[in-house]
């Protein structure tokens, strides 16, 4: 971490935007929600910039909040970005508007310290927790809707606190969180109780594509634009899909591929760090953690699928020469 104090930083402005990366998630919310309130508490006015569909899963969090789209903010005002491992990842509006982002909040082991101040700390497992772990450290009051929109990016970044990057200091953190009085089966059953029998019609599809290969070691299924459409389902409906790729017994690295129009989108998932699924990652342009990592590229290759698969099977065989 270059920068500690996160009051200073956060109170020195009147007014900032705060944005999360493109196809925003739990922790990206959760953590631009937080700000947003630690500001409003202190009359601070704060535009959360949203620079993609939250769907119908994070939509309710967002309800009520002073949003602005990526192409009308107010880019004379510093931005803070939460949860990017480099300003690429805010898009190319934000992008284009900004040389340099007034502060970086983040958690990824890539992250490039891309703004003016950057709070960035690779051991924590949300952008959330950096964020609350800031708050403590440094005696800032936050209240109980400050602590759930944290909650909501903890529980969510960690899957559910399943992940290695579930420390001591994270469930520290929970813990002042749930002092704060919130309620953990409120938030648990607001993201993850809410399925729709469209999601369920798109993950028939995603399981009936699973194969394992490279002895067992490696599992991949996808899907396809197509499926989108003829299941009605949205693309957020995808997350936690490549969790099945990596869960099947003896299996320890999953990745699933969604083949869309212009672009294919793979997410990668490791049972241990050791696979460094955010080297495999980086060699298609994108990156990660070292068990959960993805990328974008643009589909050009109708061999694509193949081709993956066999740069994902070389990629556990040379991690398996070196150990
Ligand atoms: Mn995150």
């Amino acid at each position: 971490m270059d920068d500690k104090k996160l009051a200073a930083l956060l109170f020195k402005h009147p007014a900032y935007n705060v944005v999360g990366h493109v196809r925003p998630d739990g922790d990206c919310v959760g953590s631009q929600l937080a700000i947003f309130n630690i500001l409003m508490a202190r009359n601070i006015k704060c535009n959360i910039i949203k620079n993609g569909n939250y769907g119908s899963i994070l939509s309710p969090f967002v309800d009520g909040y002073a949003v602005v789209s990526d192409t009308q903010f107010d880019p004379t005002l510093p931005l803070i970005c939460v949860d990017c491992s480099d300003f690429k990842r805010v898009g190319v509006n934000i992008r284009e508007k900004y040389d340099k982002p007034y502060l970086n909040i983040d958690h990824h082991i890539s992250n490039d310290k891309f703004a003016d101040h950057n709070i960035v700390d690779a051991s924590a497992s949300s952008a959330a927790q950096v964020i609350a772990e800031a708050l403590i450290r440094e005696n800032i009051d936050f209240d109980k809707k400050t602590a759930e929109m944290l909650y909501l990016g903890i529980m969510t970044d960690s899957n559910r606190f399943a992940y290695d990057t579930t420390t001591l200091d994270t469930i520290k953190v929970v813990a002042t969180l749930v002092a704060k009085g919130i309620r953990v089966s409120k938030i648990f059953q607001k993201v993850y109780e809410r399925d729709t029998l469209q999601k369920y019609a798109l993950l028939e599809r995603f399981l009936r594509n699973v194969t394992v290969f490279e002895n067992g070691r490696c599992c991949m299924s996808f899907i396809t634009e197509k499926d989108f459409m003829e299941t009605g389902a949205e693309l957020l409906d995808t997350e936690g899909f490549v969790n099945y790729t990596r869960q099947i017994r003896d299996v320890e690295v999953g990745a699933f591929l969604e083949f869309h129009d212009n672009y294919v989108k793979c997410s990668l998932r490791s049972k241990d760090a050791a696979w460094r699924m955010d080297l495999l990652a980086k060699e298609f342009g994108g990156g990660g953690h070292p068990a959960a990592a993805g990328f974008i590229i643009e589909h050009k290759d109708p061999a694509f699928y193949s081709k993956f698969r066999s740069t994902l099977a070389e990629h556990v065989k040379n991690i398996l020469l070196k150990s």
